[in-house]
């Protein structure tokens, strides 16, 4: 029997609108889903960028996500825009009762944040945050382990997200170095996921105390900034601009409920570092380690293991008892970063119609927002600030 159709918008078409692209054109083809997702238009900013639509397997563009929103024949919008475009457009596709996706951080602004997420409760529509780092098979399994008590009682957990593409000076101005268009830099950029990361595995930041740095406060502007990196391929021109947002945030904190400690790093200056995104949870039974630059792989630490072979061992996350592998290749046969969305998109669409959903949503999305937001806070103050 053919399956119910669900049409998709995408709204913004860099390296994200990429990424998801990527997703909803694969998901049906590895894994078996209750509906069928058409992939009906790419909506973009110009038209250049639109030139790859057809390539990516969309079957039409549109360069006004409002009318492309409150088009009767949509389903589910996905929001991979910069972040502040984030607001208007969900709350638009709520108000319009589609379905959405949206990228992370939720919004520049705990409030603004808090508003998507009353819209997307009052629409009673599904809503995801893409926190994808969740969907790496590695993760999937310490929050497994983590579930079953395997790491016993968790003492720490320590994240650093570490990239380095804007080490040198001569990078240009791009959109996530303002503050009106991203937020925050570092910290809601790949702190944002960390932050998430935390909640997933061992439990919501209470307290946070913070140091931000801004190293380069002056780049030179680019004739068009495009993204990440069209905006450092984009001409040059001589006016200089000034960096508003955050290079580096360093935080540490508490976890509600709990003894565990955690710490933070989100930095764009870890010279040598390309996406080292790691985190390491140590436990009374046992510890993790696991970095999304060799992602299928974890670290596992069994204090219960015979003397003479103790030591970490490095498990190979690529086995059928590993979540999402199975719809893939066989054992050993590894994945990429961009499986990570495919996993996303194959979640919320087989939850469509689920009461309780186990992917990540504007809630969790506004929980992480709020310790962004004690973050900043905190480093203003020079104070330890309770999360809200
Ligand atoms: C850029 O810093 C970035 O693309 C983030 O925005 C993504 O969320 C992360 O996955 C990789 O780095």
């Amino acid at each position: 029997m053919a399956k119910k159709q669900v049409n998709v918008a995408l709204i913004g078409a860099q390296f994200m609108g990429k990424a998801h692209s990527n997703a909803w054109r694969k998901v049906g083809m590895f894994f078996d889903l209750p509906v069928q997702p058409v992939m009906k238009v790419l909506c973009g900013k110009y038209p250049e960028e639109l030139a790859v639509a057809e390539r990516y397997g969309w079957q039409e563009t549109s360069l006004d996500w409002q009318e492309v929103v409150a088009r009767e024949d949509i389903d589910i919008v996905d929001i991979c825009t910069p972040n502040f475009l984030h607001p208007p457009i969900a709350i638009a596709a709520a108000k319009a009762g589609k379905h959405i996706v949206c990228e992370k951080p939720l919004a520049n602004s705990l409030k603004e944040a808090e508003e998507m997420l009353a819209a997307a409760k009052k629409a009673g529509i599904k809503h995801m945050c893409g926190f994808s780092y969740r969907f790496a098979p590695a993760v999937a399994t310490i929050k497994k382990m983590i579930n079953k008590g395997e790491l016993g009682r968790i003492f720490h957990f320590r994240a650093a997200y570490q990239q380095d593409w804007i080490v040198d000076p001569d990078f240009p101005m791009v959109w996530r170095l303002k503050k009106k268009h991203t937020g925050s830099g570092a910290l809601g950029d790949i702190g944002a996921h960390i932050t998430d990361l935390c909640h997933y595995l061992v439990g919501e930041v209470s307290e946070v105390a913070a140091v931000m740095e801004t190293f380069i406060k002056q780049r030179r502007v680019s004739e068009k900034d495009t993204g990440i990196t069209a905006g450092a391929q984009g001409k040059k021109s001589s006016k200089m601009d000034t960096v508003d947002v955050d290079d580096a945030a360093v935080f540490i904190g508490r976890i509600k409920g709990a003894d565990t400690l955690a710490s933070f790093e989100a930095t764009r200056f870890a010279t040598g570092r390309r996406n080292y995104n790691s985190i390491e949870i140590y436990g009374s039974e046992g510890s993790v380690l696991w970095n999304q630059e060799d992602m299928n792989f974890f670290h596992y630490y069994n204090r219960k293991d015979p003397a003479h072979v103790q030591g970490f061992r490095r498990v190979h996350a690529t086995d059928a008892a590993h979540p999402y592998i199975k719809a893939w290749w066989p054992t050993g046969h590894i994945i990429g970063y961009e499986h990570l969305f495919v996993h996303e998109i194959y979640d919320f669409l087989t939850q469509l119609n689920r009461k309780n959903v186990t992917y990540p949503t504007f809630e969790d999305a506004v929980k992480c927002q709020r310790v962004l937001d004690a973050v900043e806070k905190a480093a203003a103050t020079k104070k330890w600030e309770k999360v809200k």
